[in-house]
């Protein structure tokens, strides 16, 4: 699942694998349960998301690693938020074969509805990352490092764009409709 911050990554993700039958495995959500949990990583990874940064890749990729080989992901699994930039994908590509995605989902959405959706929900959830500075980079850390993974994924012929603007079910409903194409 590729996209901007905000883009519904998330929200889709959990309906669609959840409709599969498949685990969920948001690296975004793992990170964030590694801080409150105080982990190694967790200490490691806080400040940079915190700034809206990426978390060193090789921070990541082996938390990422590590939860791809356990026994729930052997039939399938939906990776949400990784890999976000080339060395991330080229890292899966080495540890798991050139056919470890079959499809890389973009949702497209627009800069300045992304900014009004994690605006609103830093207000509801008070997520430390939601408030104007930091998301404002966090958008330009997606064009800078995220954005050339959809050419990447394009030109391999495994990438589907789906209108990521709309209410939450009309834009499952694109996402199931490319899935059946
Ligand atoms: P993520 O958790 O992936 O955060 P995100 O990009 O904001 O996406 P998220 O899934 O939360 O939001 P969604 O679009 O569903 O990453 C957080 C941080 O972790 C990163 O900044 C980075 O520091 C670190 N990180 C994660 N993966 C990494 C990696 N691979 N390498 C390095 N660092 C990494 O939803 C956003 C909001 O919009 C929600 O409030 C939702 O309710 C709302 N929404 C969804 N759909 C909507 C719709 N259709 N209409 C209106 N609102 C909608």
């Amino acid at each position: 699942m590729l996209g901007p911050p905000g883009a519904g990554k998330g929200t889709q993700a959990e309906r669609l694998a959840r409709a599969i039958g498949i685990p969920h495995l948001s690296t975004g959500d793992m990170l964030r349960s590694n801080v409150a949990n105080n982990t190694d990583l967790g200490r490691q990874a806080k400040a940079f998301m915190e700034a809206g940064d990426l978390v060193p890749d090789e921070l990541v990729t082996a938390m990422v690693i590590d939860r791809l080989g356990q026994d729930d992901a052997a039939c399938g699994y939906l990776l949400d938020g990784y890999p976000r930039n080339p060395a991330q994908a080229g890292s899966l590509v080495d540890a798991f074969g050139e056919d470890v995605l079959e499809l890389a989902l973009l949702l497209e959405v627009d800069a300045e509805e992304l900014v009004q959706r994690l605006v609103l929900r830093g207000q509801e959830q008070g997520r430390s990352d939601d408030t104007e500075d930091v998301i404002r980079n966090r958008l330009a850390v997606y064009e800078e490092q995220t954005a050339p993974l959809v050419e990447y994924y394009e030109s391999s012929g495994r990438l589907a764009r789906v209108d990521g603007l709309g209410t939450i079910p009309e834009i499952f409903g694109r996402v199931i409709e490319v899935l059946a194409s």
